[in-house]
């Protein structure tokens, strides 16, 4: 693994949903020691501490059912831009904070993209697709919402224009198995790649996600990875809101990281839903940490650099 900058960007995100806490997940990221697994694994890195939301009016027009649209979209542009100039800088990790973050981080991430003809790829980990838009989700939580509005979805009145779209089949979306009616009927009809927990029990883990990773070396591409807790099984990682039951196993989500460390590709990452006042002694955090280290160079042995046979 090349060494890198990896930048900690402090993102105590909490109005993507009613449920308090994900604003106490920086901190408890940082107690469960992300700089030191990173530094061990010889990167620099560079703590921003927490940031805060630009001021933002609440916009005329959005529905009255949406959680706090205004401090939202006060953290979207606090986090595009953040996320922009980091990039420059290193590999930026956003610590959540709700999901509702990623309005802005992969916002961020893809303006720097454009900037350097570079096309932009995005690893969804969840259990939900997130693509709601203000007026489709019934939650009014706009941590449902982050997919739809990164690839150009109308409905985000008072966010940041979205210059420079997610292209649907430069995404591809890992662990789901909870997505309501509206977000099928949009995603079936896209060329966004979407893979289930049916379809991994089925088939493994590995053989989509390695086919999204060599399309996204085909092109050169950069790839943002947004890893939500609940993409986890709830009994391997309960400190999140929206536990779904049947997610990923901690060696399937290791063979992603670690697959994603093979290919060199990452080049920023979202660590988000973590809800420390669910957690139990910190552990959720310390998995989110671990499966952060893994993708950045932790593991048992170094690849075989012959096949064994
Ligand atoms: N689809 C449901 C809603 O929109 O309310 C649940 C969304 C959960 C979102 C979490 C971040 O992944
Ligand atoms: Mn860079
Ligand atoms: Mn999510
Ligand atoms: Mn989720």
């Amino acid at each position: 693994m090349t060494p890198e900058t990896c930048i900690l960007i402090g993102a105590p995100v909490d109005s993507g949903k009613a449920r308090r806490g994900c604003l106490m997940g920086p901190d408890a990221y940082r107690v469960a020691g992300l700089a030191d697994a990173l530094t061990t694994l010889g990167h620099t890195v560079q703590d921003l501490g927490n940031l805060a939301p630009a001021p933002a009016d609440t916009p005329p027009g959005m529905p009255t059912h949406v959680h706090a649209p205004a401090e939202t979209i006060g953290w979207t542009q606090t986090l595009a831009k953040a996320g922009q100039s980091a990039m420059s800088e290193g590999l930026p990790i956003f610590l959540g904070g709700d999901h509702s973050l990623s309005l802005g981080s992969v916002l961020g991430v893809a303006n720097h993209a454009a900037s350097t003809g570079t096309p932009q790829f995005v690893l969804w980990l969840d259990a939900h697709s997130d693509f709601h838009t203000p007026n489709s989700s019934s939650s009014g939580n706009l941590h449902g919402t982050p997919l739809a509005y990164v690839t150009g979805a109308k409905g985000f009145s008072g966010f940041p224009e979205v210059t420079n779209p997610i292209p649907e089949n430069q995404i591809c979306i890992l662990g789901l198995r909870s997505v309501d009616d509206p977000e099928r009927d949009v995603l079936q009809r896209s060329a966004i790649r979407r893979h289930d927990m049916r379809e991994i029990d089925e088939t493994g883990i590995a053989k989509p996600l390695s086919a999204f990773l060599d399309r996204v070396a085909d092109t050169g591409g950069a790839l943002h990875v947004s890893l939500d807790v609940d993409f986890l099984d709830p009994a391997l990682a309960p400190a999140v809101g929206t536990t779904v039951p049947g997610g990923a196993t901690i060696r399937e989500a290791h063979l992603v990281m670690e697959m994603i460390c093979d290919s060199g590709l990452m080049t920023s990452l979202d660590l988000v839903e973590l809800n420390p006042f669910l957690d139990e002694r910190g552990r959720t955090a310390q998995v989110m940490v671990d499966l952060a280290a893994s993708a950045l160079g932790r593991r048992v042995f170094d690849r075989p650099t012959q096949a064994f046979g």
